[in-house]
């Protein structure tokens, strides 16, 4: 037991001088979890094993305090002096700190990061986002909905001119946004820049034919910095400002890949991929973080947008709590947690222009999704009273909640009910390229399955009203019914999160 390191009670933690954790513990033996949380505390912030007699006045004070315990449920609340982190704005150093070796620690059978608070004077320090689902939604002129976005399918193995007449497929079906998937870049039989090329030719000849703008997301996750650079130059020389976005895979390329291209290009989308996030998420996995932890982590970092999953709805584990929990995360001026609740802006929350806007935005939430988009059916820009927060009263930007992972059109309308907005980025890979016409008739059967919740019909009465493509959205669902779309499950999960 390193009994420097508890505290308990300790109020000084509020002081707006330590960034807050919360950690399930699960300690081997016969420990309790106090004494497995100094030891944590020890080694995730200024100590180590054992009590070292080199320590000074000063050094003392840059310890992690554990001011809460709960035995019974194995929980530890511990206070990091944000000081001790790399200045400049660097979120890897803070994660190498909290979700390091503390996770080797070999008298843990379990150690869980499951929430994270900054306080308003250490979100200060950080970039967060520049580039917004604002920025995208006028660029679009898309505002009453969802981001309508594909990642081409099969995953990989399309030559680059095969890959970009999908592209353009989807978008001639009024689909708005394309994403490379996560593991394609610069293979032998799709070369990056002949790819770029091709796509770029693909939008024109889409936005001629639509009269709409088109967006796609360019994996630019590579081996080394000075190759990831050529590749975001190069898309930037051959595309039009606003057109894309960066693709990062977040986790595999890292957070000093995420930071320096939100930093070399700070007009470009940041897309944030999680690929590999589920080894510290999953619920199975008793050491790692949370949903809502990573999706902190990458607003703070800068991330326009990162995946936060489909709340149990679509392909991949998660839960409708956590999922929901991470979007409000994305969006929110305060978003609640399962621990903290998080004030995104370095103006006190007190302040009471600050608490009229965190109370506007709630109301829209209330008002519920449906509500929202009728408010902006008509607009022709975003009304500042409709989005979910504001870059004013320095406010961290929003980051973009992208819903992706086995969903299809059938499943669209259920998850905007679940999820409470339409302030999101949806992708559909399968679900639009298994299509049984074709890609163009799965863009369009998305399309049509949003109109027909905006307009607060069933699937089945949006398909056969006679307005729009039904041909497309109705094949859609009598595929997509054989397929079992696990509708029934989203009964379930309204209930459940109501
Ligand atoms: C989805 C996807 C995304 C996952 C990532 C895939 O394809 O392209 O990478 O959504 O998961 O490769 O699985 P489908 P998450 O639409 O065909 O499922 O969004 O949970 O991080
Ligand atoms: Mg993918
Ligand atoms: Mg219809």
């Amino acid at each position: 037991m390193q009994r420097e390191y508890i505290q308990i009670g300790n109020e000084e933690v509020f002081n707006g001088q330590y960034m807050l954790a919360v950690y399930k513990i699960i300690p081997y033996g016969d420990q309790t979890v106090e004494e497995a949380a100094s030891e944590v505390a020890a080694e995730s912030s200024n100590g180590s094993n054992v009590h070292v007699g080199t320590g000074t006045p000063f050094s003392n004070t840059m310890g992690a305090i554990v001011y809460k315990i709960d035995e019974q449920k194995q929980l530890a609340w511990m206070a990091y002096p944000w000081r001790i982190f790399d200045r400049g704005g660097n979120i890897q150093n803070i994660l190498t700190f909290i979700a390091g070796n503390v996770y080797g620690m070999s008298n843990l059978a379990g150690l869980k990061l499951l929430d994270v608070q900054f306080p308003p004077e250490m979100l200060a320090q950080y970039d967060g986002p520049n580039v917004t689902l604002d920025d995208m939604r006028h660029y679009l002129k898309a505002y009453d909905r969802p981001i309508l976005g594909t990642i081409i399918k099969p995953k990989i193995g399309l030559s680059a001119t095969e890959y970009a007449e999908l592209c353009y497929d989807y978008w001639i079906g009024q689909g708005d946004f394309v994403k490379n998937d996560e593991p394609q870049a610069d293979q032998d039989f799709a070369p990056f820049k002949v790819m770029v090329d091709a796509v770029r030719s693909a939008m024109d000849r889409a936005e001629q034919l639509t009269g709409n703008t088109k967006i796609h997301s360019f994996n630019v996750s590579s081996a080394d910095f000075d190759i990831m650079i050529e590749r975001a130059d190069y898309v930037k020389s051959k595309m039009k400002p606003g057109s894309y976005a960066f693709l990062v895979d977040g986790l595999m390329a890292g957070w000093t890949a995420v930071q320096t291209i939100r930093r070399r290009y700070p007009d470009v989308f940041l897309h944030f991929h999680r690929a590999g996030h589920g080894a510290f998420t999953r619920k199975e996995n008793p050491f790692g973080f949370t949903v809502q932890v990573l999706t902190k982590f990458a607003r703070l970092a800068g991330a326009s947008g990162i995946h936060v999953g489909t709340a149990g709805v679509g392909k991949m584990d998660g839960d409708a709590h956590e999922d929901i929990h991470a979007l409000k995360h994305c969006l929110m001026t305060r978003s609640e947690g399962d621990y903290f609740e998080q004030f995104w802006s370095k103006v006190p929350s007190t302040d009471s222009d600050v608490e009229t806007m965190v109370n506007s935005e709630r109301k829209i939430w209330e008002a519920g999704p449906r509500e929202l988009s009728l408010l902006r059916k008509n607009a022709s820009k975003l009304d500042v009273h409709t989005t979910a927060n504001r870059a004013d009263w320095r406010v961290m930007n929003k980051c973009t909640p992208i819903v992706s992972g086995g969903m299809n059109p059938a499943l669209l309308g259920e998850f905007i009910d679940v999820a409470g907005t339409i302030d999101f980025i949806i992708t559909m890979g399968g679900g639009v390229h298994s299509h049984p016409m074709d890609t163009t008739a799965g863009a369009k059967s998305v399309l049509e399955a949003f109109n027909t919740w905006q307009e607060g019909k069933t699937l089945t009465q949006g398909a056969n009203d006679g307005v729009g493509f039904d041909t497309e959205l109705q094949s859609a669902l009598r595929f997509y019914d054989k397929k079992g779309t696990q509708a029934n499950r989203i009964e379930q999960i309204v209930k459940d999160t109501k």
